[in-house]
């Protein structure tokens, strides 16, 4: 069986304000026909498939335009679980309707029966256990427990939930586990580092029971394999870079396929194309200026961080449209002012009015800019508050 691993789509996201729907449809293109070309039995998405509980319009649109034309344009059956971005019940409510079409969903998880499926229904070749994302709070929590008792049973309780979903599989079917959820050993973004989320609380490659052909994961955005002895235990990753930390490795979803004994014969990673592309510059602001002169910027989305001797007003500005002139947009401007090593000495004579030092601070930190009216009158309140108190 053809099986092709992916997660995080994170649908209706948005990157400094701005809308991602254009790029999300040229991925949903893009994986329909990887799916037709390499005759995909069965597409996997291992949660957050909207970036937030309630999507918009355009958003929900997008995903059920892709959803009709898998059903109608492929053979190819869908297992889809909720990421932690998703409403569970959202997701899950037509999950009656989308069945008749071949697409599971599954949003919540009270019993690892809820999760086992066979497919195809009427001659099973892959047992899968569509688990979504558990929150720590379905525990219930012990007042006598310390933090590290309790982390430990969050992690116990993954174990179980696994073990109990593969114990409920027909014994000669292959078996994929999906999960959304922190491995330890993953990685995050642009750093090499290990995460640690709670220490104690992450699940570990090795909580994964025995006798199984793969391990299906989302919710971190980089695509990588957690271990690799028996079975992958892997991150399919998000299909666009959602930060611009995210674009220093390729995107990529994982086509697999499985033999009746439960051998992985294939297992093969995708690259997906790059549909925006997103770039980071750094340097004081004539590099900056220059880059934007010789760099070919047309339709790409631009971070500058820049690094600056002295405040100017307008400086932003000036950066926007250097690089807007060449078809770029900036969407973000960092200002790094130089760090004063040895504040000048204060003298409480010479010391000025709060508001005046904090006009000049805000001037300092946002390109020159004052602070606002309601600014100032808020702050004016707060120094006021403070001045009574003593
Ligand atoms: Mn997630």
């Amino acid at each position: 069986m053809r099986i092709l691993h992916t997660a995080d789509w994170h649908i209706g996201q948005r990157l400094h304000e701005r809308q991602r729907t254009d790029e999300h449809k040229e991925f949903l293109d893009w994986l329909l026909n990887t799916i037709q070309e390499h005759h995909v039995e069965l597409l996997l998405v291992s949660g957050d498939i909207f970036d937030t509980a309630l999507p918009s319009s355009e958003a929900t649109n997008l995903y059920y335009q892709f959803l009709y034309r898998l059903y109608n344009e492929t053979e190819a059956y869908a297992v889809i679980t909720a990421g932690n971005h998703d409403s569970p019940r959202h997701l899950e409510a037509p999950r009656e309707f989308l069945e008749m079409g071949r697409i599971y969903v599954v949003g919540t998880a009270e019993e690892p029966t809820k999760c086992v499926l066979t497919l195809p229904p009427n001659e099973p070749r892959v047992a899968v256990a569509a688990v979504p994302f558990l929150s720590e709070s379905d525990l219930r929590h012990f007042s006598y427990e310390t933090e590290v008792d309790r982390n430990e049973r969050y992690r116990e309780r993954f174990k179980a939930f696994y073990a109990d979903c593969v114990s409920f599989m027909p014994a000669e079917l292959p078996k994929i586990l999906m999960g959304h959820l922190f491995v330890q050993g993953g990685k995050i973004g642009d750093s090499e580092r290990n995460v640690q989320i709670g220490g104690a609380t992450a699940t570990h490659a090795n909580d994964f029971p025995k006798d199984v052909s793969y391990v299906a994961l989302g919710h971190l955005h980089r695509p990588q394999t957690i271990k690799d002895t028996d079975y992958p235990v892997r991150y399919s990753g998000s299909p666009i870079p959602l930060r611009f930390n995210e674009t220093a490795y390729r995107k990529a979803v994982y086509l697999l396929e499985l033999s009746e004994d439960s051998t992985l014969i294939r297992d093969e990673k995708i690259e997906i194309p790059i549909f925006k592309e997103l770039c980071t510059l750094k340097g004081d602001e004539t590099s900056i200026l220059l880059d934007a002169m010789m760099g070919d910027w047309d339709g790409k989305y631009i971070q500058v961080k820049l690094k600056l001797t002295a405040p100017r007003v307008g400086i932003s500005d000036d950066i926007r449209q250097a690089f807007g002139s060449r078809g770029g947009e900036v969407l973000s401007v960092e200002l790094e002012l130089p760090e004063v090593k040895q504040g000048p000495p204060i003298s409480v004579a010479k010391m000025e009015r709060p508001e005046k030092m904090f006009a000049q601070f805000h001037k300092a930190k946002f390109d020159g800019e004052p602070p606002d009216e309601t600014l100032t009158q808020t702050f004016s309140e707060l120094i006021q508050m403070v001045e009574e108190s003593l």
